[in-house]
């Protein structure tokens, strides 16, 4: 079993790259779980999962990087116990640092979780000069960063976001996306996943 960490900030499109990733994954015949840490309303609709073979979990009350962190690793046990899917895929809430989630999975299955970083390109400098820190750690441990929303930046706008990214986390690929263009990226799946 496997399990990728979705991380990146409020709003910057990570269950609309869950999706993509879960779509790839039940395409090549791997069975997903999907683990949801939400604050507040549900972002994903449980009856279009489940329609895709996908199944959900979701942990509320609080953020799986911190207090919370208990009811993930119970979920993630009996998860494996009920299915024993080929993936778990964890969307962590938007101000969660997913290095402790992956100390913490680390800890206690001794697997080591991909992280996967997702970046909103179209607000990437506000969002950058206002908080640092919080995109810094998200990011910084990341395998690979998508750079999303790229469908709606100008060429400028990419580079002067690369340009910091890889100064954040000079290890991980870095890829310009866009969740909503169609485009198909069964090679970059194939890469993230081996
Ligand atoms: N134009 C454009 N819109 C996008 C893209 N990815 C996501 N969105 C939109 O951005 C909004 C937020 O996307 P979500 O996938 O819900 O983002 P999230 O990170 O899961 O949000 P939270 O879970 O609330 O933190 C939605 O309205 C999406 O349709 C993209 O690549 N391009
Ligand atoms: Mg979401």
């Amino acid at each position: 079993m496997k399990i990728i960490l979705i991380a990146g900030f409020l709003g910057s499109g990570k269950t609309s790259v869950l999706l993509k990733l879960a779509k790839y994954l039940t395409e090549s015949g791997a069975s997903a779980v999907i683990i949801e840490n939400e604050i507040g309303e549900v972002g994903v609709d449980d009856k279009l999962l489940r329609s895709a073979g996908l199944r959900m979990k979701e942990v509320f009350g609080g953020c799986i990087c911190c207090g919370s962190s208990g009811l993930l690793l119970d979920d993630i046990a009996s998860l494996r116990g009920e299915y024993n899917p080929d993936y778990i895929i964890i969307e962590a809430t938007g101000v969660a640092y997913p290095l402790e989630i992956r100390c913490n999975i680390a800890e206690q299955f001794g697997i080591r979780a991909a992280v996967l970083g997702i970046a909103d390109c179209s607000r990437w400098a506000r969002l950058w000069n206002a908080m640092p820190q919080l995109l810094g750690d998200q990011l910084g441990c990341a395998d690979l960063i998508l750079l999303n929303k790229c469908d709606l930046v100008s060429s400028e706008q990419k580079e002067a976001a690369l340009e910091i990214l890889k100064t954040v986390n000079p290890a991980a690929e870095i890829q310009c996306f866009s969740a909503i263009d169609g485009v198909d990226r069964t090679e970059l799946w194939k890469g993230f996943l081996v």
